[in-house]
């Protein structure tokens, strides 16, 4: 198997230039998106002006994240970017040439793919016909990408031909759904040398989802059956095509390396693992206060849903959680729930004074936000201004009596309270509290019937009864700061959270473990996840930088929760000593993970694309 390749330093940057092309560029889907995004600070500074990224233009995804330069200004750039822009658009190509507003500012180019839609079926035809990829008829995701792949082609042809004899070119693209230019670039002899990154693939993704032995079957799979038995034959071929034209193959991690030998029949020529742009603060406690910041906002909607019904004590819950696509298998959502019910019995038991909440961050179709749970925040909300009146009340009028005060002792504070305030303080609390148990899920799901999580609860009587250690909050909604319950950026709710639970089944590299540790938060993840097998290889002591890694390769189900109880009960046990201390350790090692280090995996498959023909 192919290791990574070693790093390399910045003075093996190669003299040429570089596109980066993805489906993601401005356009956020997946896990890609946070890819290039992260990377660019990176590499804009050790690339320069040599590098541009390019993508697929749509309007109302660009407009938010997307400026395109002035004619005027474009008029006068020089570079074989700006050269080919005006090239391209004065033969009547709709092609926009600007700058991606996130930290780095990359040079971006975005190409329209519907204006290809005219040539649709003789593109469809040329790729049949010269490189065996079928296409349907009625897939529109499909049609974007071949009309996509096939201006994107014109670009890199047009620049390849604008720097003929001058610098050499490099193009990388990530994924099938960019790859698809690659067998037509080498059909043509395109003077360039191309990278293709599968971060995942497709075939692997389904089979994964649909075979629990996956991984003992992987072997034996017959690409071309089960690609056409799960409707997917066209993005496979394209993969694979991409896969075997390109002079450098890549993937982001040894567990993908599996899939690409057994299911693209390519051995990747590097592992190029993927990283984050690591924040660090001047100050080095800063973290730790945000991290009380964040979790007091947490603190509320905790008291919103569930103090309504019973309380536990805040400064002795620990909050853990989980998120990404909902992938119930996959992501490990089912071996979460089975330990956290182990947990929940295991904390009951033993009598150890914490609760637990464990949020369900994903996206499931639902109907509206639950209008009980809307309600209690809402009615908690009239709790706290009544007790905001009161407070001044008492306070204005203790201290005029402190001032006045003969005998030093202090008044009667219930006497200062007018009988307005107490009735109407009377009032709001009859109307908060309830005897209904809070609910586990904050939205109306479409399918409420038939969905894993609940399913999994409801068969485990995991229902928030008040004498259950852990509690569930399963919010089927990504959180933002417009998000009604929590009113907070994804990266501050984490901020505020104890542990990351990611305990995945298949995952390429899996990125919100690694979001955790950059914010100075643990996290489990496990051994058939990108990430967590990097972890083991090339982390010393994962566990003392707060990087969990569960087993799951070769081990049954049982065996795994096990596991992954007996993690979350030694960290339960952990006092708040050891948790502030075990945040200073993970955050003080999140630079491991940092692209300043990693972007030279990417610049060593660059040199080794350069030497290939
Ligand atoms: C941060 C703050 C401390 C606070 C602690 C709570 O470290 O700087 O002031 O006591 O968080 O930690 P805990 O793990 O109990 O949420
Ligand atoms: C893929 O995105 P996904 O969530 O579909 O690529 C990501 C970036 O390489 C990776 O983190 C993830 O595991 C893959 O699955």
């Amino acid at each position: 198997m192919p290791t990574s390749l070693a790093p390399a330093p910045d003075a093996l940057l190669p003299d040429a230039l570089l596109i980066e092309v993805a489906w993601e560029v401005c356009n956020q889907v997946g896990g890609i998106y946070t890819v290039i995004r992260s990377k660019v600070p990176a590499t804009v500074p050790a690339w320069g002006e040599r590098y541009c990224l390019l993508g697929p233009y749509f309007a109302h995804m660009a407009q938010g994240e997307f400026e395109n330069y002035e004619d005027h200004h474009l008029d006068l750039m020089d570079d074989p970017y700006a050269v080919a822009v005006r090239q391209l658009r004065a033969a009547g190509y709709d092609i926009c040439f600007g700058t991606w507003l996130v930290t780095g500012r990359p040079r971006v180019v975005l190409i329209n793919p519907f204006q290809a839609y005219g040539r649709l079926g003789q593109i469809k035809a040329d790729l049949w016909e010269r490189h065996g990829i079928p296409m349907p008829d009625n897939d529109d995701l499909l049609h974007q990408v071949v009309a996509f792949g096939e201006l994107s082609r014109i670009f890199i042809q047009t620049v390849a031909a604008i720097q003929a004899g001058k610098q050499r070119l490099l193009v990388h693209f990530h994924e099938w759904m960019t790859g698809v230019a690659i067998p037509e670039l080498r059909r043509e002899r395109t003077p360039a040398h191309l990278v293709f990154t599968t971060h995942a693939t497709l075939l692997g993704r389904y089979l994964a989802m649909n075979d629990p032995d996956f991984y003992d079957h992987l072997m034996r799979v017959d690409w071309l059956a089960e690609s056409r038995h799960f409707n997917i034959e066209p993005a496979v071929t394209m993969e694979r095509a991409a896969a075997h034209g390109s002079h450098v193959f890549t993937t982001v991690s040894e567990l993908t390396v599996r899939e690409c030998i057994y299911l693209l029949d390519r051995m990747p020529d590097a592992v190029l693992p993927n990283g984050l742009n690591i924040e660090r603060f001047v100050a080095g406690h800063e973290f730790q206060n945000l991290h009380q910041l964040y979790k007091a906002k947490i603190n509320e909607f905790v008291m919103a849903h569930f103090f309504h019904s019973y309380s536990f004590e805040l400064d002795k819950t620990l909050y853990f959680f989980t998120s990404g696509r909902y992938e119930y298998h996959n992501k490990g959502f089912d071996l979460t729930l089975e330990a956290l019910a182990r947990l929940n019995y295991r904390l009951q038991q033993g009598g150890v004074d914490v609760q637990v909440v464990m949020f369900f961050i994903t996206k499931r179709p639902f109907t509206s936000i639950n209008p009980q749970v809307l309600e209690r925040r809402a009615v908690l909300e009239e709790v706290r201004q009544t007790c905001r009146a009161i407070e001044e009340q008492v306070g204005e009028r203790l201290f005029y009596a402190a001032a006045a005060s003969s005998d030093h002792r202090l008044p009667e504070l219930g006497s200062m309270v007018d009988d307005y305030w107490k009735l109407r303080y009377r009032r709001t609390l009859q109307s908060w509290k309830s005897n209904a148990l809070p609910p586990v899920i904050t939205h109306n799901l479409v399918d409420d019937q038939n969905d894993d999580i609940l399913n999994y609860l409801r068969r485990a009587n995991l229902l928030n009864y008040q004498h259950d250690r852990v509690k569930i909050v399963y919010h089927p909604d990504f959180v933002s700061t417009t998000s009604p319950l929590f009113g907070m950026e994804y990266g501050q709710f984490v901020r505020g959270t104890h542990l990351g639970v990611f305990p995945s089944y298949y995952e390429p590299w899996g990125y919100t473990p690694l979001e955790c540790v950059a914010r100075g938060v643990p996290a489990v993840t496990s051994d058939l996840s990108g990430f967590g097998d990097y972890a083991l290889q090339n982390v010393p002591d994962p566990e003392q930088k707060g990087i969990f890694v569960v087993h799951r390769q070769e081990r049954t189900f049982d065996e795994s929760a096990e596991e992954l109880t007996e993690m979350l009960w030694q960290f339960v046990l952990l006092s708040r000593r050891d948790r502030i201390q075990q945040r200073n350790n993970v955050e003080s090692h999140a630079d491991l993970f940092d692209w300043k280090n990693l972007r030279v995996y990417y610049d060593r498959a660059y040199a080794l694309a350069l030497e290939r023909q």
